[in-house]
């Protein structure tokens, strides 16, 4: 084997697929759930609330959100629960791949503009511009958060 070729295979070898336990970067700015915006820009805002309840259940507040297309949103989110959660908005196929993949990597986290993570008690800012028209999902893809309740319908009409 020439020594180009082994060079260029312990490269491959050594560079792990989630060096850093994220997977940021890579998404390009504009997805299909719409873009990043600045709080200035938003002309509707929102609280959201990321709870436990008394009997085991893990909750998004409010439980459905419903947008125009083109609307510039300025969520707040906090964490009103004891454990760490998070909040993503996609497509419900990409949060679906986000979601096995965390199962696969627990200790990976969201450095996307679309999610936020939050320690308990901590509060966070998301300013997004729903560009296109369509059925998306918020959810938090913390393993087994999503079956304990912590996803919704985000509708863009
Ligand atoms: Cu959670």
């Amino acid at each position: 084997m020439k020594p180009v070729m082994i060079a260029a295979l312990l490269g491959l070898a050594t560079t792990p697929a989630f060096a850093e336990g994220t997977h940021g970067g890579g998404h390009g700015d504009a997805m299909e759930v719409g873009t990043p915006a600045t709080a200035q820009d938003a002309t509707t805002q929102i609280a959201v609330s990321l709870i436990e309840t008394d009997d085991g259940e893990m909750l998004i507040e409010p439980r459905q959100l419903d947008f125009k297309a083109g609307e510039t949103v300025l969520f707040t989110i906090t964490n009103n629960g004891e454990f760490e959660h998070e909040f993503v908005m996609d497509t419900l196929v990409k949060n679906a791949e986000h979601k096995a993949l965390m199962e696969e990597f627990p200790e990976m986290e969201h450095a996307d503009a679309n999610a936020l993570r939050l320690q308990p008690g901590e509060t966070g800012t998301i300013a997004w511009t729903f560009a296109n028209a369509g059925a998306f999902e918020f959810a938090c893809l913390i393993p087994g958060h999503y079956e304990s309740g912590m996803h919704g319908a985000l509708n863009v009409n």
